[in-house]
């Protein structure tokens, strides 16, 4: 089945619940950094859902867990941008990532005294959670990180939207990059059923549609002065760089980060229009930046194209 334009997915797709709220949010976050003449990075993390069911009970997801999203936010924060972290609610977030499950609770003790009860940090737990805890209270204390989450791939699509609108008047310093796992199919509105599907009326035949491509608008219309980075997620290597490159040559926007979804934590391949270059770490490499920064590493290179005047 063929794809409905961007316009009309708007126009079909009622904005989520929050999105009000969202949006004056957004709006006030890039004002106050837009008047302080501050860089914007949008970071988009984690992926989206296509509900099967209006009231939904099931839904078609995908595998990401928004680790590279959530150690990138921390970098770009790190490099002084102020950052918008628009994410899977529920998906790994920057800073708390490093203690998710259970590490928190194994790095504390308790005393139980009733009412004087203490908790602390285990003393050689203190050098881990410190710097981490420091970096989170600093990017806080200065107001320079903002949290929006979506579910489905339409609330994606009308948070991203929003995060453009007020991202525009930045010009150049604002920096889209948006790693998001997005399905590229959904059920359109009209053929999603409003209750739980009945097994009684046996198993359900379920046509997938094609999403229209956001970056087109986005790249052209929406924020056509900033500094775009799109990612590409392939299984088969030899697709990669080709499909990296037709994207690049179709939206023309700045970079697409390519990675397989086999090795996506020690290999990408940055694709600028002038440019092709891998990075592949060495073991030791990824046990250095994963005690440190995780999978963020490819930003050394973002860095670099920046102190090149790529942007
Ligand atoms: C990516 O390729 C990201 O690097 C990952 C990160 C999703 C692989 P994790 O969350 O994974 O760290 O586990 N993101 C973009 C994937 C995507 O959906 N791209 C589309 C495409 O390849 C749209 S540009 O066609």
């Amino acid at each position: 089945m063929g794809s409905s334009s961007w316009e009309e997915f708007f126009a079909v797709h009622l904005p989520p619940t929050d999105f009000e709220d969202n949006r004056t949010l957004l709006k006030e976050f890039c004002d106050r950094h837009d008047q302080y003449g501050n860089k914007i990075a949008l970071v988009t993390s984690g992926g989206t859902t296509v509900p099967l069911e209006h009231n939904t009970v099931r839904f078609v997801d995908n595998f990401s867990a928004g680790t590279r999203g959530s150690a990138s936010a921390e970098y770009f924060l790190e490099q002084g941008y102020a950052v918008i972290f628009m994410h899977r609610q529920k998906s790994l977030e920057p800073f708390t990532r490093h203690f998710s499950g259970q590490k928190l609770f194994d790095m504390l003790d308790i005393q139980e005294r009733g009412p004087n009860t203490t908790i602390t940090v285990k003393p050689d737990s203190v050098d881990v959670l410190a710097p981490v805890l420091s970096r989170y209270k600093a990017a806080h204390a200065a107001g320079a990180v903002l949290h929006v989450a979506f579910t489905s791939v339409s609330e994606y699509f009308w948070l991203l939207r929003a995060a453009c609108e007020c991202l525009a008047r930045l010009g150049p310093r604002a920096l889209l990059y948006l790693a998001a796992a997005v399905s590229d199919f959904y059920i359109p509105k009209d053929r999603v059923p409003t209750h739980k599907m009945q097994s009684g009326s046996g198993a359900p035949v379920i046509q997938l549609q094609l999403v229209p491509k956001m970056l087109a608008p986005l790249v052209s219309l929406w924020v056509p002065a900033a500094y775009v980075v799109s990612f590409k997620l392939e299984t088969d290597d030899s697709l990669l760089v080709p499909k990296a490159r037709a994207a690049l040559d179709k939206y023309k926007h700045k970079m697409v980060v390519a990675n397989l979804l086999q090795t996506r934590h020690h290999r990408v391949i940055l694709v600028s229009p002038e440019t092709t270059q891998e990075i592949v770490l060495t073991r030791e490499e990824v046990h250095a930046v994963y005690q440190k920064y995780d999978d963020s590493f490819i930003l050394f290179d973002l860095e670099s194209a920046s102190s090149k005047g790529e942007f």
